[in-house]
């Protein structure tokens, strides 16, 4: 699978070396992986790093996911969730309603409660302080994984407050984690086509570099297949290594493909179609190879598909997410995905793709059973 000759014939030996050696791939590597037709070849390096971390073992967790508002000062262009307020559609959970969806588990309790949402233009920083800490007092064992880096500096421009100051409340009221959205494409140009209103790169980067200082882990995405080139996705993947280099909290890399119902964003017509699963496949590998510092990568099954999911696990995917019970940003955008999962569902997906589940906590150690 690995063979010398056939890494050499594709102008991939000396990356195959560098992989194999576990030295860090360059810049130019990230692209001349993009560049390459042999698909399996990309995997099959993926897969041995993937192997090299983590046997056969794929994780899965435990959790729901709660969207509170699609209300968003933003108006990202690709984003099919989002609403201005008063808009057909909008809508704004209120506190009682978050709690009561963390507490209806069916009698399996969530360990991980991962709740994100629009850049509301006037829930205050209280509001968010108080439905951590009610979620906590309801449920004291479940990790709250909440905000992304997008909505910490939201909060802190409506507070009139800095950003550390918002993650350092929000910790204290319970947070533990942040999810990884919002960082989309770094690359200056296509972020100011598809999200001009968002913060940028470095703001993004200030943000989890924060939260990493004071404890908070954070995740960390990239939404690629839209307009943003092969050149661009390598770049994002650098600045995320070097933010980790410094900082080192980045728990887990989600790589996100842009789903095209209901959205604004229209794509040019090379980046639609069926072999869109292949360039999925490829982006999850590249990521495996060039993110050596950063411990896991996520195969999301609501916006890989699951069928697509569990051959990513095979291209240096490690871990899948979770039972999720409710999601809407990638079904307002065509995700194709059942809504839920149950643990049997994700255990019997993970066995017959030939690896071993391994159910675990928000930070990723094993948990043999989630507890009440
Ligand atoms: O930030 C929005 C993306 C993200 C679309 O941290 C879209 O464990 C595809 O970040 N097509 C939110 N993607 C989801 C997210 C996430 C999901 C699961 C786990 C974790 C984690 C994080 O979804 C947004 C944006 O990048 N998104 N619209 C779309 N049409």
């Amino acid at each position: 699978m690995l063979d010398t000759d056939h890494y050499a014939r594709l102008g991939l030996g000396e990356i195959r070396d560098k992989v194999m050696a576990g030295h860090r791939l360059s810049y130019d590597d990230g692209l001349r992986l993009f560049a390459c037709p042999d698909i399996t070849a990309i995997g099959a390096l993926a897969h041995h790093v993937r192997t090299r971390l983590h046997g056969d073992r794929t994780y899965y967790v435990v959790n729901r996911q709660v969207n509170y508002t699609n209300i968003c000062v933003n108006g990202c262009l690709f984003c099919a969730f989002q609403r201005e307020r008063g808009q057909q559609g909008a809508f704004a959970l209120t506190p009682d309603e978050m709690v009561a969806r963390v507490m209806d588990d069916g009698g399996v309790p969530f360990s991980e409660v991962h709740i994100v949402g629009g850049c509301h233009p006037d829930l205050p920083l209280e509001w968010f302080e108080d439905v951590i800490r009610r979620i906590h007092a309801a449920r004291p064992s479940i990790v709250v994984k909440a905000f992304t880096a997008v909505e910490i500096a939201h909060f802190a421009k409506l507070a009139g407050i800095d950003t550390e100051e918002v993650l350092r409340r929000l910790k204290a009221a319970g947070l533990s984690q942040l999810p990884g959205g919002g960082a989309e494409i770094f690359a200056p140009d296509v972020r100011q086509r598809i999200c001009p209103r968002k913060i940028d790169a470095e703001a993004w980067l200030r943000v989890a570099g924060e939260a990493h200082r004071l404890g908070i882990g954070t995740n960390c995405t990239m939404l690629f297949g839209h307009l943003e080139s092969e050149a661009d996705r390598v770049d994002h993947l650098c600045r995320l290594r070097a933010q980790q280099d410094e900082t080192g909290g980045f728990t887990c890399f989600i790589p996100l493909p842009f789903l095209t119902e209901n959205s604004l964003l229209k794509l040019p017509p090379e980046r639609v179609g069926q072999h869109v699963g292949l360039d999925r496949l490829r982006t999850v590998a590249v990521s495996r190879l060039m993110l050596d510092n950063i411990a896991h990568i996520k195969a999301y099954w609501v916006m890989m598909g699951v069928k697509l999911a569990q051959v990513a696990l095979h291209y240096g995917a490690n871990d899948l997410d979770g039972t999720i019970v409710e999601e809407k940003i990638g079904h307002m955008a065509g995700s194709d995905a059942v809504q839920a999962m149950t643990i049997a569902q994700l255990e019997d997906m993970i066995r017959r793709s030939g690896f071993t589940p391994v159910r675990r906590d928000t930070h990723f150690n094993p948990v043999e059973e989630a507890r009440a």
